[in-house]
């Protein structure tokens, strides 16, 4: 398998999640602006959304979207609990929360990495952003992990998002319990080599 990245972007949620189930892959760099892979290849031909991630089969077949990359992979091995199983209430909540980040998070910071939204916008997202994390934070008072007991695909979704945040430097000094998380998730070995792989650490 290939995935498709570019260096801290949404990407970043399956290439945790691949190192997590210690599946084999290639991780392939792309510069979505110039719309090539590192190899020089036209990456509309293997994406034609142009975005990043993209996963690609050894038959060539491509699958995208981040939730979904996350979820088949996750699904390869199940023995390391990064999405519960089918039927349990457990993997509803797990996609709920996938939902969730990418919804509500994820597409409400694409505007503030680019120069086209006008700035009452910008400001205006911002404080949106900053209000839907303080219900994150309440969530994690008495959580180690999102969903509870065990590190899953959404941790490695939201903390990519809350990199952003970071790099944005929204005002979230005081969100301890998911400060607390964040340090917890850039703990584990697999994303620090993921972050290490990406150049970002
Ligand atoms: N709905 C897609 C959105 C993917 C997306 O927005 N990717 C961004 C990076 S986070 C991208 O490739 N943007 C193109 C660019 O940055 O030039 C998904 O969740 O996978």
């Amino acid at each position: 398998m290939k995935l498709f990245f570019k260096p801290g972007a949404c990407s970043l949620s399956p290439h945790i999640v691949m190192l997590e189930t210690g599946l084999d892959f290639t991780l392939v760099r792309v510069d979505t602006a110039a719309g090539l892979t590192e190899q020089q290849e036209d990456y509309r031909q293997i994406n034609p959304k142009g975005k990043v991630p993209a996963l690609q089969f050894d038959d060539g077949t491509v699958l995208t979207e981040g939730v979904a990359i996350v979820q088949y992979l996750a699904d390869q091995k199940p023995d390391r609990q990064l999405l519960a199983p089918l039927n349990t209430l457990a993997r509803y909540q797990t996609l709920a929360w996938l939902n969730y980040i990418s919804a509500e998070l994820h597409k409400s910071f694409s505007p503030l990495f680019g120069d086209a939204a006008p700035k009452a916008y910008k400001t205006a997202l911002r404080q949106q952003i900053v209000e839907k994390l303080a219900w994150v934070d309440s969530e994690l008072h008495d959580n180690q992990w999102l969903l509870g007991l065990h590190f899953t695909v959404a941790d490695a979704y939201l903390f990519t998002v809350m990199r952003w945040a970071k790099s944005l430097q929204l005002d979230i000094h005081s969100f301890a319990s998911l400060e607390a998380w964040f340090q917890r998730v850039a703990a584990r070995p697999h994303v620090a080599a993921a972050l290490a792989a990406e150049g970002l650490s």
